[in-house]
């Protein structure tokens, strides 16, 4: 099996057996709070994903290719346009079909394989039959309402958590090519740009990969050549190779290219698993997998997913992992440690006061939170304006370029708009992303800030309660660096989310944006064409006229899903401010007390509580050695293999 993810497994197991010794440990030191986050960070890591995503222009073979990795005729396939919504396929032990709709209130519906067979791009309508056209344009009503398919099967290569993506096909100027740009492919591990040897590189495929594909993170992307079956001697592999490697070579710096055959690879797989294939012309002679380019593809794919990506997924539950087994260290262990050897006078009266505190310290949070939520839902109008300014903006452009080249063929009109406006939206994407960013950030900051001083300020008369008594001020721990007053500590990880979130689906937002704004667009086309056929429009005001109307509606669409997303961002924002806060006072309950027991114990539990608090520093400080050393071993590896790929 060439397609193995074991090194990652392995250390996925460990970081998990590491994170489940912690919850242990926070459930013995009544941590509930973090115990929960442990078992939340647990939970995200079992849903955590490898996706690759297939992309490509019409009829380059992607579903083919993704029947072949999965060694089954799972997708259509076809000559003609095929494929019209985003499928997304993953391990499933009974085999399943699920339709998303891009309306969140419908739910979500199981289909059969038979109707999942009829979701391909209907046929172009018969002109002047008014139940064919209608038929079409129900189809068509129907498809766009799907956000996506999710498929789930039995399939050994997604066993280990690897998801894969088939997209449409895309040319100039399809809105899909936007959408795979910036939201499909940031949440992918890699990208497979789908090429055929026989067409190799067309202008629109260069345009692609240079105004769009490559905002992403060039690594990810693999340039396979597929129909390798279609050239006749090995000199032409090398040829239409070289030919490649010669031309992205300055796009892509040090391309990753592959030539296979998706058909003979399937058929190769189908056979191996029993099935008599049979042809027109009697039993089809079978490839051996070695041969269709497979064997080497998958090695290399899956070596990137596991070393390079593995490493990137482990990242985050490791850092949270050390940063919480700090927290516990400095504010349950040493607090707890220190409060047993410590006597303090009046200590009932001194913990008491700090009740009160605790409740108006709630009533602030929330009172906080509302103000944020109230300004937040106060920017969307302001930012959706901006937004669809923005895209009239590109509109003008496009409709601009349009005029500039009318004389042209519609091929060359279309690549010249597409060149002037694949720019202009990826950049429109970045500034976007840094608006919502900073957006929240201020917002959460400058509200925060009342919050955050009365929480360090806390802290500090926590450690009072030592310093008054001991007679060397040296003694008192510092408060936390993150507590330090005016500091946006609490946050904190809501402003690392928000930067991680636009990479990552399992992140801030949750299963959100997947095909958020997908669209179905290659049929808009044709059901403009006919359109403009009945009234009898020449060639070039029908495509202006098309244009337009894509532009337009397009707009119309984006403001929209620019608003909801506003509103999931939100939400979000939300779940963590009321998260961070209540973390914190469970926190600080739970020191107080810890000092108030202390007061009733006996001198010899004294001493049975500090060798036990004693031992449960040592394994936690044996859980963090472990998780960093096994950080630091995966960077190495993936820096090895970065190396030698
Ligand atoms: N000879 C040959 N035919 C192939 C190969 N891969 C795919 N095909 C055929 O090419 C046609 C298009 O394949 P699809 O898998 O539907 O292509 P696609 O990129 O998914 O197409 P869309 O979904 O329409 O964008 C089908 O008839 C496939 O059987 C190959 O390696 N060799
Ligand atoms: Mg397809």
């Amino acid at each position: 099996m060439s397609f193995a993810l074991d090194y990652f497994n392995q250390n996925r197991k460990l970081v998990l057996t590491k994170l489940n010794t912690l919850g242990k440990i926070l459930d013995e030191l009544n941590c509930n709070s973090d115990s929960q986050k442990v078992r939340r960070l647990i939970e995200q890591m079992d849903q955590e994903q490898f996706r690759i995503a297939v992309v490509g222009e019409f009829s380059r073979g992607k579903s083919t290719f993704i029947n072949a990795l999965l060694g089954k005729r799972i997708l259509p396939s076809s000559a003609i346009p095929t494929t019209t919504i985003l499928n997304t396929i993953s391990y499933h032990p009974v085999p399943s079909i699920q339709i998303h709709y891009r309306d969140e209130t419908k739910p979500s519906r199981m289909i059969t394989e038979e109707d999942f067979a009829k979701l391909v791009a209907p046929m172009v309508p018969e002109q002047g039959n008014e139940q064919s056209e209608r038929e079409y344009s129900e189809q068509y009503r129907y498809l766009q309402s799907i956000k996506f398919a999710e498929i789930g099967y039995p399939i050994s290569f997604c066993k280990d958590g690897v998801q894969i993506i088939d997209t449409p096909g895309t040319n100039d100027l399809d809105p899909a090519r936007e959408e795979i740009t910036n939201n499909i492919i940031p949440k992918s591990d890699a990208a497979i740009l789908l090429l055929s040897a026989t067409k190799i590189l067309s202008e629109s495929e260069v345009s692609f990969l240079r105004d769009r594909l490559l905002a992403n993170d060039i690594q990810k992307i693999f340039v396979v050549i597929n129909y390798k079956d279609n050239l006749k001697t090995q000199e032409d592999v090398q040829k239409v190779l070289a030919y490649a490697g010669e031309h992205l070579q300055d796009i892509l710096k040090e391309p990753k290219i592959f030539m296979v055959t998706a058909k003979e690879a399937l058929n190769a797989r189908r056979a191996a698993d029993g099935e008599q294939l049979i042809g027109r012309r009697g039993p089809l002679k079978i490839w051996d997998l070695k041969d269709t380019g497979f064997t080497e593809l998958e090695q290399v794919l899956a070596d990137f997913l596991q070393f390079e990506r593995g490493a990137v997924k482990l990242k985050k539950p490791i850092q949270q992992a050390v940063k919480m087994v700090d927290q516990v260290l400095e504010k349950q262990i040493t607090f707890g440690k220190r409060a047993l050897t410590t006597q303090i006078q009046d200590l009932q009266l001194k913990v008491q006061e700090f009740y009160p505190k605790i409740q108006r310290m709630k009533l602030s949070g929330k009172e906080t939170l509302r103000k944020v939520e109230l300004e937040l839902k106060k920017e969307e109008n302001v930012l959706a304006a901006w937004y669809d300014e923005q895209l009239q903006q590109i509109t003008q452009n496009g409709m601009a370029t349009f005029e500039r080249h009318r004389a042209l063929s519609k091929q060359e009109i279309s690549s010249n708009v597409e060149n002037a406006i694949a720019p202009m939206e990826r950049a429109l994407h970045e500034t976007k992303k840094q608006k919502i960013t900073n957006t929240i950030k201020n917002l959460v900051m400058t509200l925060s800030k009342n919050v955050n001083e009365e929480w360090a300020q806390m802290d500090r008369d926590l450690q009072r309660l030592w310093t008054d008594e001991e007679s060397n001020p040296t003694l008192a721990i510092s408060v936390s660096n993150s507590l330090d007053a005016g500091a946006p500590s609490l946050f904190s990880e809501i402003y690392q989310d928000l930067d991680e979130a636009w990479a990552n689906e399992e992140g801030f937002l949750g299963k959100l944006a997947i095909g958020a704004g997908y669209a179905v667009t290659f049929i808009v086309n044709v059901a403009v064409s006919i359109f403009s056929m009945l009234f009898g429009e020449d060639e070039k005001t029908k495509m202006r006229r098309q244009l337009e109307e894509q532009f337009n509606g397009k707009r119309r669409e984006k403001v929209t899903a620019f608003r909801q997303e506003w509103k999931g961002w939100i939400k979000a924002v939300q779940r963590k401010y009321d998260e961070a806060i209540a973390q914190h006072l469970s926190q600080l309950e739970n020191q107080l007390t810890t000092l108030l027991q202390n007061t009733r114990l006996e001198q010899t539990d004294v001493q049975k509580n500090l060798e036990i608090l004693e031992r449960q520093e040592a394994r936690l400080k044996m859980i963090k050695e472990e998780l960093q050393l096994l950080f630091v071993n995966m960077n190495q590896k993936s820096e090895k293999v970065g190396a030698q790929g």
